[in-house]
C-alpha cells in the first residue's frame, strides 16, 4: 500500500521546520508499504490538487496530523481525500481531545475514517495492517490488554534514517543565494532545521498548556546513545551534501530532569556530536550554572523560555506560578554570558491584564540582552484546564474557534481588558520589537559580539517579525529588507572590514510562530 502523511500549512506564515510525527510515524511502518510525506509548509496544497495526487499516485491510505489551529484545512483537505475514494487516518492533538468531531458524532459532518487518540508509536502498525486489510476502525487508542492507556516508553526509539530521507522540500535557502553562497565559503549549499526529540511529557500542568493532558505527568527519555547517534547521522548527512543543519529539541521542557540533561549534554561534548540548536527551557531550571555551561558547549544556541507575563499574579492565576519574573533578567544574562541567546515568549490577554499591559512588558525586556520576544494571546485549547475554566464560567465568546480560525484573535473575554484592547496589546509588543528601530537598537546592542552573532540576530528578528506581519511572498521580503537598510548596511561594512567570512551568521533560525513551551 503507498500511504501519505500530510501536515496541512497554517496559512499564515511558513513553518520552516518540518513535523517530527510524520518522520516517525514513517520510521514505524511495518514493512512492504511505501509512505511519502507532504508538509503543506513547503509543498502549499489545495483541495483540489490532493485529490488529484492521490488519484494520481495510487495512495491507498492518507494520514493527517493538525494541531487546532491548522485542524479547519486539515477537515477540508480530509474532505477532498475522501471524495476521492481513499481513507483518511487523523491523528494529533486536537482530534484527540475531539475525536467525535472528526467523525461526525457530534452532529457536524464525517471528516476522518479513523481517529489515531494521543500518542500513536504503538497503534500506527496496526492501523496500516487494518487499512491494508480493509478492516479499518473508528478510533484506535494506546492502551493496553486490561484497557489502561499506555505510554510509549522511548525506550528504544526507532532509527529514523536522516542519512537517506528526502529532505529537498525542507531546505531552507532559497535558490537564488546560492551563488552568493558559494563564493562566501563552502558548506552553505543547504540549511535545514530537523526536530529531534529527548524525551517526552511535563509534569507542570499549566492552565492553558495542552501537554501535561496529552502526554501525561510522567516524563520518558531516549538513550543518551540513542540521541547522540541521531546527532551523528544528521551531522554527517550535514558534511556530506556540503551544507548546514541545526537541530530543534522539541521536548517541552529539554531540562525537566536536570541530571538527565547534563548527562545527555556530557555524551553529546565526549561524542563530538554537537550541531547548533535550539531547545526549551522554563527559565527555574535555568538557575544552574553547570546546566548553562553544558549547554553552550554542547551546540545550544537559542533557548526558548515560556515567560508568559511579567506579573506573578496572572502566572499564578493559570498555575505557572514558579516562574518568578523577578529573576528573568538574571537568567537572560547568565546565557548571554555564554553566547547563547533567548526566545522570549508572552501571553496578553490574562486574566489580570489591563492595557498598558504590552508597553510595561516591553519596559523589562529593553533592560534585557537582545534576544527574540514574541507575542500570543491567551487561547483556551481543547482539552485543557483553562478551556474547561472558561466554559464553566461562560466566558467563551468563539467556544469553537477551531472551525474558523482568525489568527491573534481571543475566544475568550478577559478579565479587565476588552478584547480589542487585548489584540491591541499584542499589536504593539510586535511593533515595537520588529520596527526597524528596534531590530538596529537590538544589533547595535551586540556591538561587543563577534558579527556572527550581530548577523544572526538580525536574520532571526526578520524572520521572527513573520509570525505576525505577514511575509509570505518575496515582495514582502523585499519591503522588509529596504526598511532595514541602514541595519543591513552597517552589517556590510563592518563584514567588509573584517573580512567576508567573519560576516558568516554562525547560526540562523527558522521563523518559529510563537510556541509555549
Ligand atoms: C515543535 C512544536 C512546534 C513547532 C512547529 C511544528 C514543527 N515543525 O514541528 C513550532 C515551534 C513552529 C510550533 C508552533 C506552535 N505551536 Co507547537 N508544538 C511543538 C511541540 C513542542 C512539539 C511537536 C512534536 O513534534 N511533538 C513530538 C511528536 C512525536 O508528537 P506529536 O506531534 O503529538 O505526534 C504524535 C501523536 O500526536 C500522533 N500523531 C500526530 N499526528 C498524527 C497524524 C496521524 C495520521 C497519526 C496516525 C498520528 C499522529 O503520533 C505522534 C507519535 O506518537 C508541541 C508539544 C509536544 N510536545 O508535542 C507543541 C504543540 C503541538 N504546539 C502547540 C501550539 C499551541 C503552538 C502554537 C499555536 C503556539 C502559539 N501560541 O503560537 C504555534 C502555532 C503553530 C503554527 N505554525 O500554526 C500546542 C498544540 C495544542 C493544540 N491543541 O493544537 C502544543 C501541543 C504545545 C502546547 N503547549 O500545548 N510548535
Ligand atoms: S507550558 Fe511548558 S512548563 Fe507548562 S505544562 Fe506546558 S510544557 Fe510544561
Amino acid at each position: 500500500m503507498k500511504i501519505l502523511l500530510y501536515n496541512p500549512d497554517n496559512g499564515v506564515t511558513r513553518n520552516f521546520m518540518p513535523h517530527l510525527w510524520m518522520f516517525l510515524l514513517q520510521a514505524l511502518t511495518p514493512p512492504g508499504h511505501e509512505v511519502v510525506l507532504i508538509d503543506g509548509n513547503a509543498q502549499p496544497m489545495d483541495e483540489e490538487s490532493i485529490a488529484r495526487y492521490v488519484r494520481e499516485q495510487n495512495i491507498g491510505l492518507v494520514g493527517i496530523g493538525a494541531m487546532t489551529r491548522m485542524i479547519a484545512k486539515a477537515y477540508r483537505m480530509a474532505d477532498a481525500v475522501r471524495a476521492a475514494g481513499v481513507k483518511v487516518v487523523m491523528g494529533g492533538p486536537h482530534v484527540t481531545e475531539m475525536a467525535d468531531e472528526a467523525l461526525g458524532r457530534d452532529g457536524g459532518s464525517r471528516h476522518a475514517d479513523a481517529v489515531a487518540l494521543g500518542e500513536a508509536d504503538e497503534t500506527w502498525p496496526r492501523i496500516v495492517e487494518d487499512a491494508a486489510r480493509g478492516t479499518l476502525k473508528d478510533v484506535y487508542a494506546p492502551v493496553d490488554d486490561f484497557g489502561q492507556e499506555r505510554k510509549p516508553s522511548l525506550q528504544p526509539y526507532p532509527e529514523i534514517p536522516w542519512d537517506k530521507i528526502k529532505l529537498e522540500q525542507f531546505n531552507l535557502l532559497p535558490g537564488i543565494v546560492h551563488p552568493l553562497l558559494r563564493r562566501v565559503g563552502a558548506g552553505w549549499g543547504t540549511f535545514r532545521i530537523i526536530p529531534v526529540e529527548s524525551g517526552r511529557g511535563c509534569p507542570y500542568g499549566c492552565e492553558f498548556c495542552t501537554v501535561t493532558g496529552f502526554f501525561g505527568d510522567s516524563i520518558r527519555f531516549r538513550t543518551n546513545e540513542s540521541v547522540v547517534n541521531e546527532l551523528l547521522l544528521l551531522k554527517e548527512r550535514a558534511k556530506e551534501e556540503g551544507g548546514q543543519i541545526a537541530v530543534f529539541f522539541i521536548d517541552d521542557n529539554f531540562a525537566i530532569n536536570v541530571k538527565r540533561t547534563k548527562s545527555l549534554l556530557r555524551d553529546i561534548i565526549a561524542a563530538n556530536a554537537q550541531v547548533h540548536w535550539v531547545a526549551q527551557i522554563s527559565a527555574n531550571l535555568l538557575r544552574d550554572e553547570e546546566l548553562v555551561d553544558l549547554i553552550a558547549a554542547a551546540g545550544g544556541k537559542w533557548i526558548f523560555i515560556g515567560m508568559e507575563s511579567i506579573d506573578p499574579a496572572n502566572l499564578a492565576d493559570v498555575k505557572k506560578g514558579f516562574n518568578k519574573p523577578g529573576e528573568y533578567a538574571v537568567v537572560l544574562d547568565r546565557l548571554a554570558r555564554r553566547n547563547v541567546f533567548a526566545i522570549t515568549s508572552f501571553i496578553f490577554g490574562m486574566d489580570n491584564d489591563s492595557p498598558g499591559v504590552a508597553e510595561r512588558t516591553m519596559k523589562e525586556i529593553r533592560t534585557w540582552p537582545a534576544g527574540l520576544p514574541i507575542f500570543g494571546l491567551m487561547t483556551p485549547l481543547p482539552g485543557t484546564p483553562l478551556y474547561k475554566k472558561l466554559e464553566a464560567a461562560g466566558r467563551l465568546t468563539r467556544p469553537k474557534h477551531w472551525q474558523e480560525f482568525i489568527p491573534f484573535a481571543m475566544a475568550h473575554t478577559p478579565l479587565k481588558m476588552s478584547i480589542d484592547e487585548a489584540h491591541n496589546e499584542v499589536r504593539i509588543g510586535w511593533a515595537s520589537s520588529y520596527s526597524p528601530e528596534a531590530i538596529e537598537k537590538a544589533v547595535d546592542s551586540l556591538n561587543h559580539k563577534p558579527l556572527g552573532y550581530r548577523i544572526s540576530i538580525f536574520i532571526a528578528r526578520l524572520c521572527f517579525r513573520g509570525i505576525y506581519f505577514p511575509q509570505m511572498g518575496r515582495f514582502a521580503w523585499l519591503k522588509s529588507i529596504l526598511e532595514n537598510r541602514r541595519t543591513i548596511f552597517k552589517l556590510l561594512r563592518q563584514g567588509f572590514g573584517g573580512g567576508l567570512h567573519a560576516a558568516v551568521p554562525s547560526v540562523a533560525i527558522e521563523p518559529v510562530t510563537g510556541q509555549r513551551h
